[in-house]
């Protein structure tokens, strides 16, 4: 016994398995033991239970991040940290079948740069939501790229991106996508000066370069920018950074803060200092007050002109106008966030250790007055910054930016360069806490943080490196979104999660019981534009239309086949398919790819999708379902034959099961069937004994069933008919095929009574 203890522990070393590790049995572990083994403290073991979720449990928020480079949208759950979703947008995402299908073609297509350049990436910032009154309402998400200045809509009905528009006149945005507070316009502001007519001007006219804020008129009703009631209000070469809008008493207002207002254009390679010794050489920055609800006004008076098919109110009509104003903000500003009750703007300078609180009355009555310091090279006001101040309170190195809590005054600032979250009460300005984070953090996040209501409970780190937090996987490492329980008056780190993709720059998040997303689409979606796709059709009207050049299927897929599964066509064909997911169980998506093409298709229950293969070539191409659906999954596949120019399209050979039925084959299967229905009646007796209409789960996964016993019914009078003709090779087929439907009929049965067991369905007479 001893000895071959021995032989264990030596051959647990030779492999470099700890003595400790050998013949424990995790499973029979107590929590003491478990501590002790993996070193835990009891604070950790607090804190893995606040984040930790048991299966089949829900979040408190769920948190959109910005995807940063990756260009869509990352979707995590608070405080579990698990990532739900990806979403993409500016991105082509194979699985999501985003940029592959011909309907999510036409928004990338529609996303080209004016002069129609496709790209096929963003760089994505600020994501924000819709909001009703100052609260996120959990209608629709915003994001924006930077790299080429867009902005796209995604509907919260199903996460999928819905609309893109194209900036016209700025060369990059940073200060997007904010919201107003009704979701008015979603607020979108340039960074980099460039010329607004898109044209050539050399750096040496740099001052006649020009940055803007576009204000994008939102249409609740269709979930739609509408570009033509939109406008930018023209502004000087300040690369302007973030916005923030107003609220309550500011409601009307906007906030959008500048660097490099020195205007200071670099030349390293010719000598001249680099961009940031110039860019950070005044003490101060500029931040732009702008009265939006005014400027609308001026808009809807016609006095703009048209730049690129873009409404913009020159500089000088915006100061003639009154609607546009400047205020001194510290050097290198980054953040400005607007407090929920509207009343200060909270302002970090990156290169200052003090963050700057304005009052917005107090701006207000200078504005009223014509109390102006001074003006700007262009002719715009400038407020006096001390007039303007309420407080400003030293924090620490690199304040980045600043999110609210639920208790009135205070806030939590991020210091990229002390690597620290400090909070702070606004109102009184005195430090309360700091906590350090793992590292360099950017943006933060507090639950709802941005809204008149924030929620409190947790913040989240977005930290710019890792460094030594994760398991090594090479130069490039993931980043740290640290989770911190702000609920208490010391802030408490929770949890640590690696995010793979990104750069995340900001998130937010929304309480979960704000969403409603959908289950299933009503059946024949085009879920990229929420309407009836013109493509669909119900099961048993499926057809290949074909004209000259051209093969045009519209098909379904249900569980576990195409219909139609050989598709027969010439080369140099465009072969266009159109499938609807007739399925109606939840979760119940299949995918099409075709082998050796670019397509591939995400079909969620109810959706239509289209793939169109331009100038096939000659050959065999095997069709297939790319999610695992069923157990037949790997037998849902169909043959895309494409015959050589002239050459003859052969039909397949009458069924080839390489096997001969007899009856008795037929009368065994048809047995079986039989008793497979017996069982499918005694679950339909069950489910029907209970109070299952209360369940809406239930009731879709009851409908979907009787689809699909209805087909078997078709599949049996099939193979009745064939067997009076005495054919059971046909007959046989037919048996078969009745079988596989009563098995998806009898797997959503067998689930659908789980699930009332589960959820206490009551006996009904
Ligand atoms: S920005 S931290 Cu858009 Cu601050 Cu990145
Ligand atoms: Cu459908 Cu796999």
């Amino acid at each position: 016994m001893k000895s071959r203890l021995m032989k264990t522990t030596m051959l647990a070393s030779a492999l470099g398995m700890t003595a400790a590790f050998v013949g424990s049995a995790f499973a029979d572990e107590s929590l003491q033991d478990v501590m002790k083994r993996r070193n835990l403290t009891e604070e950790n073991v607090l804190a893995a239970a606040k984040t930790y979720t048991p299966t089949g449990g829900r979040d408190e928020f769920l948190s959109f991040a910005s995807g940063g480079q990756y260009g869509g949208v990352i979707v995590f759950g608070i405080p579990s940290m698990r990532i739900i979703k990806y979403i993409a947008v500016f991105n082509r995402e194979p699985w999501q079948g985003f940029g592959y299908d011909d309907e999510s073609k036409a928004i990338l297509a529609s996303s080209k740069t004016p002069e129609g350049k496709p790209i096929t990436w963003g760089d994505t910032h600020h994501p924000n939501l819709s909001k009703t009154n100052g609260d996120y309402d959990g209608q629709y998400l915003f994001i924006n790229d930077k790299s080429t200045p867009r902005i796209a809509v995604i509907g919260l009905k199903d996460f999928e991106t819905r609309q893109i528009v194209v900036n016209p006149i700025l060369t990059t945005d940073h200060g997007g996508a904010f919201v107003t507070n009704n979701t008015e316009y979603v607020v979108e502001a340039s960074q980099y000066p460039g010329t607004l007519d898109r044209k050539y001007q050399g750096l040496d006219k740099f001052n006649d370069y020009r940055g803007g804020i576009t204000y994008w008129k939102f249409n609740r009703q269709k979930g739609m920018i509408e570009p033509e009631n939109s406008f930018t209000i023209e502004l000087p070469p300040y690369s302007q950074d973030l916005t923030s809008t107003g609220k309550g008493p500011s409601n009307d207002w906007s906030f959008t803060n500048s660097l490099c207002t020195e205007r200071y254009v670099g030349g390293i390679e010719s000598g001249r200092p680099p961009f940031e010794a110039g860019c950070s050489a005044h003490d101060t920055d500029l931040l732009h007050v702008i009265n939006w609800k005014k400027a609308e006004a001026v808009f809807k008076a016609g006095k703009v002109e048209k730049i690129n098919g873009m409404a913009v109110i020159r500089l000088k009509t915006a100061i003639d106008e009154g609607l546009l104003y400047l205020v001194p903000e510290p050097k290198s500003p980054h953040g400005v966030d607007v407090s929920p009750d509207g009343k200060y703007v909270v302002v970090s300078g990156k290169l200052d250790t003090h963050d700057s609180v304005y009052d917005f009355d107090k701006m207000q009555k200078l504005i009223e007055a014509k109390d102006f310091a001074g003006k700007d090279p262009y002719g715009i006001p400038i407020l006096d910054m001390k007039k303007s101040l309420h407080v400003q309170v030293a924090l620490g190195l690199g304040p980045l930016h600043n999110q609210f809590d639920s208790k009135p005054c205070i806030v939590y600032t991020s210091l990229y360069v002390d690597s620290q979250v400090v909070k702070w009460n606004y109102c009184e300005g005195k430090v309360l806490d700091k906590i350090p984070v793992f590292y360099n953090i950017g943006h933060l996040m507090t639950m709802e943080g941005d809204t008149e209501h924030p929620k409190g409970k947790y913040l989240v780190a977005l930290n710019k490196l890792a460094i030594d937090r994760f398991d090594p996987v090479g130069p490039l490492h993931p980043q740290n979104e640290e989770l911190i329980d702000i609920s208490g008056d010391k802030m408490k780190l929770l949890y640590d999660m690696p995010l793979p993709l990104g750069e995340p720059h900001y998130a937010v998040a929304i309480s979960l019981d704000k969403l409603k997303p959908l289950v299933r689409y009503k059946y024949g979606t085009n879920s990229r534009t929420e309407e009836a796709s013109p493509f669909a059709v119900r099961p048993g009207s499926e057809h290949i239309d074909r004209s000259p050049g051209k093969v045009e299927v519209f098909g379904t897929v249900i569980r576990s086949h195409y219909n139609p599964e050989i598709v027969q066509a010439q080369e140099g064909d465009t072969v266009i398919y159109h499938w609807t997911n007739a399925e109606r169980a939840e979760d119940e998506t299949h995918g099409f790819a075709v082998a050796q093409h670019d397509v591939q298709l995400s079909l969620e229950p109810g959706k239509t999708a289209s793939a169109t293969i331009q100038n096939v070539k000659a050959g065999v191409y095997p069709y297939y379902c790319t999610e695992f659906c069923s157990a037949l999954h790997l037998e849902m596949e169909g043959y895309l034959m494409v015959a050589p120019k002239g050459g003859a399209v052969a039909q397949p050979a009458a069924f080839s099961t390489g096997q001969t039925y007899t009856k008795a084959d037929f009368d065994k299967q048809y047995k079986e069937n039989l008793d497979t229905q017996a069982v499918i009646d005694s679950v339909v007796a069950y489910i029907t004994s209970v109070n299952y209409k209360d369940f809406p789960t239930v009731v879709a996964l009851v409908s979907d069933a009787t689809d699909q016993l209805n087909f078997a019914k078709d599949a049996r009078a099939k193979a009745d008919d064939f067997s009076k003709k005495g054919d059971w090779q046909n007959a046989m087929l037919w048996a078969n095929q009745w079988w596989q439907y009563q098995v998806k009929a009898a797997d959503i049965g067998l689930r659908a009574k789980t699930y009332l067991e589960q959820n206490g369905a009551k006996k009904v007479k």
